[in-house]
């Protein structure tokens, strides 16, 4: 009989996972288990914040988090579920979070070689607002021998042996990548409960004119980087001047740009000297993404993102990425 044009051949996220590990003969599992307790994450972060309106999750918590912004109340639980999701893995050795002052170490965690670094609900602020938020996450791979030390995280991006983020949009979307590896976009199917592959390798466009930085900060930029974006709202060789997109959540931001192309910035400035975004669990990880996908990134001093290493867990770092061509453009103007 003739079949409906139904795809039955779907490729969830699990799927997916273990066709990876097969690649790699001496894989033990223990990276594919961390990663199904990772995306175990999102679902429950993506199941609480669209209930947050309907049973008054928003609002305040009446903390202040380690960076001392308010903290709202899906913030803490955002973070508490990645935490225990990270220590049941029994995968994970030590934990960086946006939301935590210290490392939390999983002392009792045996054998586990694994660090994370992540921001549970990046771009929080806006979430009252109903905007995309995000969670954003990067995995190291502990040195032979090491059961765990601040060292082993305190690494350039380029040792990233995972990278990756999911967005809380119209659905869930959760884009991944592995070291050297292509950038593949998942998007959650609440009835399956699954994250179906619907991005396979995601290139970005080499070019796009638009451009995605907060403009209530230029008082505050250098020169070259005035010169820059002021270049880019004169007409272009094709008579126009670029667009302007600004959502202020940094994963809504990436996202669009890792589609569409363009340029995102958050420039190190007078107010900021080093920058807002946190290099662990923002900048390295949205870097390797737009690496892996044919884009650059890049600090305030245009030396590549991956090569910074932070000397403390929550440091910050100015950063641009963006298309190929976007960035090559951005680079001529900061000589
Ligand atoms: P600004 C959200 O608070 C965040 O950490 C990122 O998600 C976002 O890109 C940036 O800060 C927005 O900062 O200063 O433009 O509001």
């Amino acid at each position: 009989a003739e079949s409906a044009s139904v795809n039955t051949d779907i490729v969830t996220l699990t799927r997916f996972l273990t066709e990876e590990q097969a690649k790699h003969k001496e894989a033990t599992g223990d990276f594919t288990l961390l990663c199904h307790a990772l995306q175990f994450s999102f679902k429950a972060i993506s199941y609480y914040i669209r209930r947050a309106t309907l049973v008054n999750l928003t609002g305040l918590a009446g903390q202040s988090n380690a960076t001392g912004d308010d903290q709202k109340k899906l913030d803490v639980i955002g973070n508490d579920l990645f935490i225990a999701a990270m220590k049941s893995s029994g995968k994970c050795a030590l934990l960086v979070s946006e939301e935590e002052e210290e490392i939390i170490y999983f002392k009792d965690q045996k054998g586990a070689r694994y660090a994370v670094a992540c921001d549970p609900i990046d771009g929080s602020s806006n979430l009252d607002a109903g905007v995309s938020v995000g969670t954003i996450f990067g995995i190291h791979k502990l040195p032979e021998g090491s059961t765990g030390t601040k060292a082993d995280i305190l690494k350039p991006g380029s040792e990233l042996l995972a990278a990756g983020f999911t967005m809380y949009g119209a659905s869930a979307q959760l884009v991944i990548t592995m070291k050297g590896g292509t950038v593949d976009g998942f998007t959650l199917d609440n009835s399956f409960g699954e994250f179906i592959l619907t991005h396979p390798n995601m290139r970005m466009p080499k070019t796009r004119a638009i451009y995605s930085v907060n403009e209530g900060n230029s008082l505050f930029w250098e020169d070259s980087t005035k010169k820059y974006f002021e270049s880019l709202k004169q007409a272009q060789s094709n008579g126009k001047p670029y667009s302007a997109r600004y959502i202020g959540s940094m994963v809504a931001d990436a996202y669009r740009t890792l589609l569409y192309g363009g340029i995102f910035a958050y420039p190190a400035d007078k107010q900021n000297p080093k920058g807002k975004l946190r290099i662990l669990y923002e900048c390295a990880p949205m870097a390797m993404v737009f690496e892996n996908a044919g884009g650059q990134a890049v600090n305030s001093k245009m030396a590549r993102m991956l090569d910074v290493v932070p000397e403390d867990i929550h440091d910050k770092s100015g950063i641009f990425m963006g298309s190929y061509d976007e960035m090559e453009k951005l680079k001529s103007f900061h000589k």
